[in-house]
């Protein structure tokens, strides 16, 4: 059954890219922030993806997150048919490992923007953080939860310190 109801709503150009596009669902889910998620193509099945992006407001979507490998032109085919805010993660799923995707991605004509994120999983991430953050622009209670998640984020980094500082004491003989 397909997740077709969401403030987010995530298209990727194949099942193939479900892996690298999950981390997106990952950071998504713990801030209470339903998602769509289609698999759909500009190339491969064009009249179903602009219907989907074309009917997307009416369903309560507010930002896209498309990730695409290779030629990937579907970011920008989304962003030709919304003005709502448009996040691209491009996917390492060819020869070139991502930098094909990447160019395709970021290189947009001016006045049809794709916000583009890194390649790959910290992109799929990224751009789930960044969908939360413009969301969070109208949505008080989510804003809490990102600051929220920030500091769990810094106190994790506070605790690796901790053990990296103790395996160097080890390390030197302290
Ligand atoms: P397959 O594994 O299905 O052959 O797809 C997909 O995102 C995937 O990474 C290989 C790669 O082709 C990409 N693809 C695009 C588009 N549709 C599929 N870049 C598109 O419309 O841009």
């Amino acid at each position: 059954m397909e997740r077709s109801k969401g403030r987010v709503a995530m298209l990727m150009g194949s099942d193939s890219d479900l892996t690298a596009m999950s981390a997106a669902l990952r950071v998504l889910r713990p801030l209470g922030i339903d998602c769509e998620v289609h698999v759909a193509s500009a190339h491969r099945t064009p009249e179903r993806t602009m219907q989907i992006v074309r009917s997307a407001p009416a369903r309560g979507v507010q930002v896209f997150i498309a990730g695409a490998g290779a030629a990937a032109h579907l970011a920008g085919f989304v962003a030709a048919h919304t003005t709502l805010p448009v996040l691209g993660v491009p996917l390492a799923s060819s020869e070139l490992k991502g930098l094909d995707a990447l160019l395709a991605t970021v290189q947009m004509p001016a006045g049809v923007p794709v916000g583009t994120l890194a390649i790959g999983e910290a992109g799929a991430a990224n751009a789930a953080w960044l969908a939360a953050s413009i969301l969070a622009l109208a949505d008080e209670d989510l804003a809490d939860r990102l600051r929220e998640a920030r500091r769990e984020m810094a106190e994790k980094v506070d605790r690796r310190n901790e053990a990296a500082q103790k395996q160097i004491a080890a390390l030197l003989g302290e």
